[in-house]
């Protein structure tokens, strides 16, 4: 080791003399609080006891199993699904031709809420992000041809995750596919909407008590099947550090494991069918260290509860390639972004993968885009030889070292949410989602700043940019089509069998005895639909409203100081000054798009250059919106749109204005936004779009220029 220590030594004198500087100004320090360092040596591998350990073997830091990739791949599972059950049963079909493995089911966001789709509030939203599904009528069309006994089936349902995973186990059924062959996994992961993701439905307590009820009905009726996907991928692309998704996410496991034990269920029963779901962003080595970390801790986590099977101390996981990651300027850049992303997912030992489109950040994929995607994996088994051996980066100093190094940063966050008392205590104070936001705003600054250098958006950037064809859905179509199938489910099925089964599920609900699952899976049975379910339950659990809390004094102070954001706020002051007034900005998420990262983190830098903020709920129609911004007396409604819903909630919005007699507030839009869809948009009376990558204080700056009268319509 002394020699080492001096080869060390060495080595820091001679990088000295290369850099003129001292070594250590080399270092970098990530927003994880880990300081990188330019080189690695056998040193720093010293006391690390992980070293030893085998794939298939307690930790698993090496991997699950023990041939890995070299016995079997892992599964190419693309997440899909918009429009209708007929056009998503479609392209899976036509992806599994086509080499893709798994299916994985995206749904509509009135589906997710647990709203049928003639239900009032889900106008813009329904056959969106995902497929709309109202009924086991609609669930047997989306997998019609798909053999569910082989294929194995993903379903990322967490609000209404109850009526949904009923109709797929009635769907099976009526396939000839017995709830016990049935193969796949349920996100059901609600911890997380709580924090980041936002498609809850019921308050945390009653949707605690749903994922008991599935873990326990799943672990004694459907064998094949993984009760949970226990999610940090939401938390990373919320801007959560990854020590922070590594922590919140295993704590959030810990949480589950808990509530399924306080039903007196037995370890050994379930805890090998929870699954777990990563993303990975573009710090290659470090996310590929995230995994093996994940599996460590996950093993020290399961230990505490004393499983007999091997299986239940092993972190199985998903993989999504990062969508925050993805740019919409150059957007081919974003095929070369996902193959990095996707080979660092591999070298990490994923089970199961999904690699995002090019066109990520502007649309839903197109055929043309989502078969890039599925031969970037199909390339990386085939051509790379990734797959050829078990954990290749073991040993790497680097790498090792890394792992380490996550695991006990990630380990001590966990031991602060234990102290708070559990992952669901910390949700409800908050905790988690301020941290989040907070790193969130600071990655923004970074990034306007140009200290983190995205290539095409803050450095590079084309002078032209082309467009490119995007996946547009007929909104009105899909959804008079779904109010067709409704009507004729209602019309048709047993209306009286229908009332018994959502009354038994009523009483299921409020008594707190017997489990919903299987009471649910009768009213499914019945052609009970996804709303009159949900509303079965909300009856005795209510609903669940989030009040929005904005971070202050990130933003502002990664900026302290600097010019370009003291000659706006001195611009703001003097404009504030001649209206007698700071101007007031309403920050308004429409419809059910619960993606509010933008919206979060344009509140917090909006409020530190001063504008007077006002923090709009979720899932406001554009009715309710437009009577807050008129009671507020705001100046500036600034929308958030990231779910695709502008087309049809923004005009609405200024058609409510108009209606209020408060046309001179003006409108903007930001968020996933086409720029084929600018035009539009300007025609119905928004005054400027800012689609993805527009930086925060050109959008302060063109604000106050609209309001000024210098500007219009841009
Ligand atoms: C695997 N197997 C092997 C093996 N490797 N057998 C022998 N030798 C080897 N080397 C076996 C496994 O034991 C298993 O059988 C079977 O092969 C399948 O392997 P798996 O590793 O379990 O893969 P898979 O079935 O794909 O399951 C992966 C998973 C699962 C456990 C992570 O939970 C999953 O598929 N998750 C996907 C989640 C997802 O797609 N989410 C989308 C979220 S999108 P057996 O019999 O043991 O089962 C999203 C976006 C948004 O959330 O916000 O909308
Ligand atoms: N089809 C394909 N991918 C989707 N995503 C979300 N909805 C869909 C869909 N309907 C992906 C995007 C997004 C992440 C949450 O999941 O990559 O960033």
């Amino acid at each position: 080791m002394s020699k080492d220590r001096n080869h060390a030594e060495n080595w820091s004198a001679l990088a000295e003399k290369e850099l003129k500087r001292p070594a250590e100004s080399l270092v970098w320090h990530t927003p994880e609080g880990i300081d990188v360092k330019p080189l690695y040596t056998a040193d720093d591998l010293a006391g690390i006891d992980h070293l030893g350990s085998l794939p298939g073997f307690a930790p698993f830091v090496r991997g699950p199993r023990a041939t890995m990739y070299t016995g079997r791949p892992w599964t190419i599972r693309q997440y899909a699904g918009f429009s209708t059950a007929e056009e998503s049963n479609a392209f899976y079909r036509k992806a599994l031709a086509a080499g893709q493995q798994g299916v994985s089911v995206a749904f509509d966001l009135a589906t997710h809420r647990g709203y049928d789709s003639d239900h009032p509030r889900v106008v813009g939203d329904v056959g969106k992000a995902g497929v709309a599904i109202d009924s086991v009528e609609d669930m047997k069309v989306l997998f019609d041809g798909i053999p569910l006994e082989k294929v194995s089936v993903s379903m990322t349902m967490n609000g209404a995750v109850i009526p949904i995973l009923a109709n797929f186990i009635v769907a099976g059924e009526e396939q000839g596919v017995s709830r016990a062959e049935l193969s796949g996994t349920i996100q059901n992961d609600i911890l997380k909407e709580f924090m980041v993701r936002n498609t809850y439905i019921y308050p945390p307590e009653p949707s605690m008590r749903i994922i008991a009820d599935i873990i326990e009905y799943t672990a004694r009726e459907m064998p094949r099947f993984n009760s949970l996907s226990i999610s940090g991928y939401h938390m990373q692309e919320a801007g959560a550090t990854l020590v922070q998704e590594l922590a919140f996410t295993l704590a959030d496991g810990r949480e589950y494991v808990r509530a399924a034990l306080g039903k007196g269920l037995n370890v050994d029963d379930f805890a090998g069918r929870l699954s777990f779901f990563f993303a990975i962003g573009m710090n290659f080595f470090m996310e590929a260290a995230k995994l093996r970390a994940a599996r460590l801790l996950w093993t020290r986590i399961m230990q505490q509860f004393e499983p007999k099977k091997s299986s239940s101390l092993m972190l199985r996981t998903h993989c999504q390639t990062s969508g925050v990651s993805l740019q919409e300027q150059d957007p081919y850049n974003n095929i070369v972004r996902t193959a990095f992303e996707a080979m660092s997912a591999a070298l990490g030992g994923t089970q199961s993968l999904h690699t995002n489109s090019f066109d990520e950040a502007i649309a839903l994929p197109t055929e043309f885009s989502a078969r890039i995607a599925r031969n970037t994996q199909l390339i990386l088994q085939h051509e790379t030889g990734v797959t050829k051996v078990v954990d290749p980066l073991a040993g790497s100093f680097y790498v090792e070292s890394l792992t380490n190094e996550l695991a006990e940063k990630a380990w001590a966050l966990i031991e602060e949410v234990e102290a708070l008392g559990g992952m669901t205590k910390a949700v409800n104070e908050g905790l988690p989602k301020r941290l989040i936001e907070e790193a969130a705003t600071r990655r923004q600054a970074a990034v306007d700043k140009g200290e983190e250098v995205v290539v095409g958006v803050n450095k590079y950037r084309l002078e032209n940019e082309a467009d490119i064809d995007i996946l547009e859905i007929d909104n009105t179509a899909v959804r008079a089509a779904q109010i067709k199938r409704l009507e004729d489910t209602r019309r048709r099925r047993d209306s009286v069998k229908v009332k018994q089964a959502l009354g038994a599920l009523g009483d299921v609900a409020r008594s707190g005895k017997g489990n919903l699952l299987e009471a649910a899976v009768e009213a499914a049975r019945a052609r009970a639909t996804v709303g009159e379910i949900s509303d079965a339950m909300r009856e005795s659990f209510g609903s669940h409203v989030a009040t929005p809390k904005v971070v202050r004094n990130i933003y502002g102070k990664a900026y302290e100081g600097e010019p370009e954001l003291t000659i706006l706020a001195d611009r703001l002051e003097t404009f504030s000054r001649s209206i007698g007034a700071r101007p007031k900005i309403m920050v308004a998420k429409l419809g059910q798009d619960g993606h509010d990262r933008g919206a979060k983190i344009i509140s917090s830098a909006f409020g530190d250059i001063g504008f007077d903020v006002l923090a709009g709920p979720l899932f406001q129609t554009p009715e309710e919106a437009a009577a807050m911004a008129v009671d507020a007396k705001v100046h500036v409604v600034g929308v958030s749109s990231l779910a695709a819903g502008h087309k049809t909630l923004l005009p609405q919005l200024v058609e409510a204005l108009k209606a209020k007699g408060a046309q001179d507030i003006v409108v903007v839009c930001g968020g996933v936004v086409p720029r084929q869809d600018y035009r539009f948009l300007l025609d119905h009376g928004v005054a400027a779009v800012f689609g993805p990558g527009t930086n925060v204080l050109d959008a302060g700056r063109t604000i106050l220029d609209i309001m000024e009268g210098r500007r219009r319509n841009t």
